[in-house]
């Protein structure tokens, strides 16, 4: 190309194509009007690159907004520069954390980087692509944003399925969330159980079913995470029906009340399922004996024959299945004779022993 004159100097610009190679080479040649020629050595120019990269593309696996927390992202991208990529790495800091770097290593046209995302630094991550092409030029992309999602809690309690009426139940719930060790869960029931509840202090399921709860339950637990996350165990309850022993009210004698000729003993007996095959009596410790009646029963004493003091009436009942507890009362059949006659003879006795004491004395102050 032709230099132009400017003063005593010559010059010209010329444009250094991108992808230039470095020597340039660079030679003048002077010619006067007369026809001679001049030419300068060949002289060389270091040809500078002051590109930086550029990213072209980059996809990320899974997609951006499908991030989940403890699993892997992939990050891959295409970087062009106008001589060569010299390094190339994944910058990316959690919510309130430093920026920390990933090396992206080259995969055909693309280079690539595997983020294990962590379960426990909070739902965001930013990132951002740091190029550079070895002679200083470098690229850093703007930040980018990422939603991190977490995972669900997993339920580590096995259901208890059966409970026994008038028995305590009680199953504790247990959880467990990959994403935060320590983070405190949030538990509900769902259930037709009316007397089944949550205990969220101990987070346990409690009740106690009685007879007429006997029968089978629906009962749904779910535990959330406050972050999206959520678990649930449904399963069915059954309440055992169970045959109580019947018990056994005694109306009558009043229990330590004094007896006429007759005894006259009545009272009721109770069952859980309604059945009482039987009422037997003893009196102390005789032969059993059935009484008249079952839910409402009696029988009668006769105390002609009986020890004056106290007796004892023993009851108990039989519903087929369990024979209940033996109840008790007493009763006092009083001395046959007056109780007049009684302080008589007492008296006398009180006398003769006077007598004999007086005896005694005057007998010892003899002696002295
Ligand atoms: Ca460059
Ligand atoms: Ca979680
Ligand atoms: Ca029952
Ligand atoms: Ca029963």
């Amino acid at each position: 190309m032709d230099l132009s004159k400017a003063g005593k100097n010559w010059s010209s610009s010329i444009t250094v194509p991108q992808d230039a190679a470095s020597p340039m080479s660079v030679r003048f040649h002077a010619f006067d009007l007369s026809g001679n020629a001049a030419s300068s050595p060949t002289m060389d120019v270091v040809v500078i690159d002051n590109d930086p990269p550029t990213i072209s593309a980059f996809t990320t696996t899974p997609v951006i907004g499908g991030f989940h927390k403890g699993e892997e992202a992939i990050f891959r991208s295409e970087f062009v520069d106008n001589s060569a990529i010299g390094a190339a790495s994944l910058e990316y800091r959690y919510y309130g954390g430093e920026w920390e770097s990933l090396t992206m290593s080259p995969e055909g046209i693309n280079y690539s980087a595997t983020l294990v995302l962590s379960t426990d630094r909070g739902n965001r991550l930013w990132f951002r692509f740091n190029v550079s092409d070895g002679v200083g030029n470098t690229l850093v992309t703007g930040d980018m944003e990422v939603y991190l999602y977490s995972q669900n809690p997993r339920i580590l309690t096995v259901p208890i399925v059966d409970v026994m009426e008038d028995e305590r139940y009680v199953m504790v719930l247990e959880a467990e969330d990959p994403d935060n060790g320590v983070v405190e869960l949030q538990w509900r029931l769902e259930t037709n159980a009316t007397w089944l509840s949550l205990n969220t202090t101990g987070i346990s399921l409690e009740g106690t079913p009685a007879d007429d709860d006997v029968g089978c339950y629906d009962a749904n637990v779910s535990v959330r995470d406050w972050e999206g996350g959520e678990a649930w165990l449904s399963f069915n309850l059954t309440v055992v029906d169970v045959d109580h022993p019947p018990t056994i009210e005694i109306n009558s004698p009043k229990d330590g009340g004094k007896a006429g000729s007759t005894v006259r003993a009545s009272g009721r007996a109770n069952d859980d399922s309604d059945v009482v095959e039987w009422v037997r009596y003893q009196l102390d410790k005789g032969e059993w004996m059935d009484a008249e009646g079952t839910a409402q029963w009696n029988f009668d004493i006769d105390t002609k024959d009986l020890k004056p003091g106290t007796h004892q009436i023993n009851v108990k009942g039989y519903d087929g299945n369990s024979e209940s507890d033996v109840y008790s009362v007493s009763f006092k059949v009083p001395e046959p004779e007056s109780d007049g006659l009684s302080s008589m003879q007492a008296i006398g006795v009180i006398g003769a022993a006077l007598v004999i004491v007086a005896v005694g004395i005057t007998l010892y102050l003899r002696r002295k």
